[in-house]
């Protein structure tokens, strides 16, 4: 899978390598002979593996050495000597970044945010959290769930993702378009510079117009200015009423009318709506063998998500939504979860196509905001660029499996994946950098939420001009001068 994943990138040879002294010197920082062997492995055993690999296994880096401290004094102290000793490190969370970010491309180190896993305080009039960065997502949400509040962010990777990850990388989600993005609902951070600063800017108020908003900085970095030790968010209600609808179209004109009368119909209680096309489902029948809710075959699906106070009046309303977009003949045929069971079995329609589509071989993700009217275009040009190549096609000879496209509909997000029998030079070079023209000419984002990592890292020119990345390298250098936070990621 890896041998070629990074063709055009040299070990700096300015960074040190480590030494056994340094690896002493580690021991010692993190404390007590129990402690470290949590806190320090320097086997290259299958221990290490997992923080070499990414979740796709695409991305396969070389690091000796990881590090779990468990505060902010402890990543300051190992950053220090890292920085003096130039010592490239990677942070790195739960390792369920897409583009390849939270993984070494050679020997850097990699500081594991695993230990650092409490809950700091919760005050339930304001609904502001403050955790430690490596708690576990569905972990704060379930803290918060037991104090009728929520943790404004969810994705499929909850399981395993860490808050401190989420921030770093601004992930976005399935509720985006109810709660907002992470740099409003984020109040304030604590990170940690290369030079061991500790930046206390974990401030707990809602309004805070003293200067520059310096945390914003840290909200979607991805590791490549400083390591963030914990957060403090803004966290809303429980919503007392979840529902859910599924629902199949005929075509991408209808799925823009559906998500209008979403809009205008539920509009205070709509909390999600998700799209799904038809290639997409059948991935998800095929890996789960699970029956499709709908009798019919649709070329679209969507789920709209209710969050409200009352449950008989949002059902009311999300009833008589899917029965008024049906009457006009905009919607084909649709269901309503009616209990949490069909509730979590109508998500995972939609939250299961990336792990459905990594049993295929391996994906080309490409994670694009474009205009409304214009998303789904994205997957059949792609899908007609490579029947024309002659690279898709139904039996084994031809490399690519799947072209799918899903996403956040009511983020203007598409996820359009490629799902090869494995990772091959040919389809990359059909698709890139066609794929970002096409998304430069609409004035898209070439990453609306992934970020950018190793993966995108060439390529940030499509969505950014000149000026934006000279200015992002200017600060760059201000907060890491001797390069060792994330190197050869995409600054
Ligand atoms: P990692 O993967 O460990 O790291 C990601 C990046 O952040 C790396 O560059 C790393 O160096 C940096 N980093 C991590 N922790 C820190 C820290 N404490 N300080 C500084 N830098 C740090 N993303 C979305 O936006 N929306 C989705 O809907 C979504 N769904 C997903 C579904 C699945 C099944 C999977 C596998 C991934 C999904 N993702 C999604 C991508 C991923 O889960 C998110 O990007 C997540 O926020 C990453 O968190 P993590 O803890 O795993 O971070
Ligand atoms: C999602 O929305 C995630 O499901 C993952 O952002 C998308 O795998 C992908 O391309
Ligand atoms: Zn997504």
């Amino acid at each position: 899978f890896t041998s070629d994943a990074y063709p055009n990138l040299k070990r700096n040879p300015n960074f040190a390598e480590i030494s056994a002294e340094d690896v002493a010197h580690f021991k010692e920082l993190l404390g007590s002979q129990s402690a470290v062997i949590d806190g320090v492995t320097t086997d290259a055993t299958d221990d290490i593996e997992p923080f070499n690999s990414d979740w796709m296994r695409k991305y396969r880096g070389h690091t000796r050495l990881v590090l779990k401290p468990q505060n902010a004094q402890e990543v300051s102290k190992v950053l220090k000597y890292c920085n003096e000793r130039k010592l490239a490190v990677v942070p790195q969370g739960g390792n369920t970044g897409l583009v390849g970010g939270s993984v070494p491309v050679f020997d850097e180190i990699v500081i594991n945010t695993s230990r650092m896993n409490q809950i700091r305080s919760f005050d339930a009039a304001s609904g502001v959290l403050v955790a430690d960065a490596g708690v576990i997502l569905e972990t704060a949400d379930q803290y918060l769930a037991e104090r009728e509040h929520l943790f404004p962010l969810d994705l499929g990777a909850k399981g395993s993702c860490h808050i401190g990850g989420n921030v770093s990388t601004n992930a976005g989600g399935l509720r985006l378009l109810r709660y907002g993005s992470l740099h409003g609902s984020v109040l304030g951070l604590e990170a940690v510079l290369p030079d061991g600063t500790i930046v206390d800017a974990l401030s707990t108020l809602r309004k805070n117009n003293t200067g520059y908003d310096l945390k914003q900085l840290f909200i979607g970095s991805e590791g490549t200015i400083g390591l963030v030790t914990a957060v403090s968010i803004q966290c809303p209600p429980r919503p007392k009423a979840v529902n859910v609808a599924y629902f199949g179209l005929e075509s991408f004109e209808q799925v823009q009318q559906a998500y209008l009368a979403a809009k205008g119909q539920l509009s205070e209680i709509l909390s999600a709506f998700e799209l799904m096309d038809g290639r997409s489902q059948k991935l998800v029948i095929e890996s789960t063998g699970n029956k499709h809710p709908l009798e019919g075959e649709y070329p679209f699906y969507c789920l709209v998500e209710t969050s409200g106070s009352n449950a008989e009046h949002d059902m009311a309303k999300l009833e008589s939504f899917l029965e008024s977009v049906m009457g006009d003949g905009i919607v084909a045929d649709g269901v309503l979860a009616q209990d949490e069971t069909q509730f979590q079995a109508l998500w995972r329609w939609r939250e299961g196509i990336t792990e459905s589509l990594s049993h295929l071989g391996g994906t080309y993700k490409y994670d694009v905001s474009i205009p409304l009217a214009d998303l789904y275009l994205l997957v059949e040009d792609c899908k007609a660029r490579l029947t024309e190549k002659g690279l898709v096609g139904d039996d084994d000879s031809f490399p690519v499996r799947a072209v799918v496209g899903y996403g956040h509909m009511g983020d203007s997000n598409l996820h359009l994946n490629v799902a090869v029998r494995q990772y091959n030079k040919e389809v990359e070079k059909a698709i890139e950098p066609w794929v970002y023209e096409w998304i430069q000419k609409r004035q898209g984002s070439i990453s609306a939420e992934h970020g950018l990592g190793v993966a995108k890292r060439e390529f940030i020119g499509y969505s950014q001009n000149e000026t934006m990345v000279k200015l992002m390298k200017q600060l760059k250098n201000l907060y890491d001068p001797n390069g060792i936070m994330n190197p050869y990621k995409y600054i």
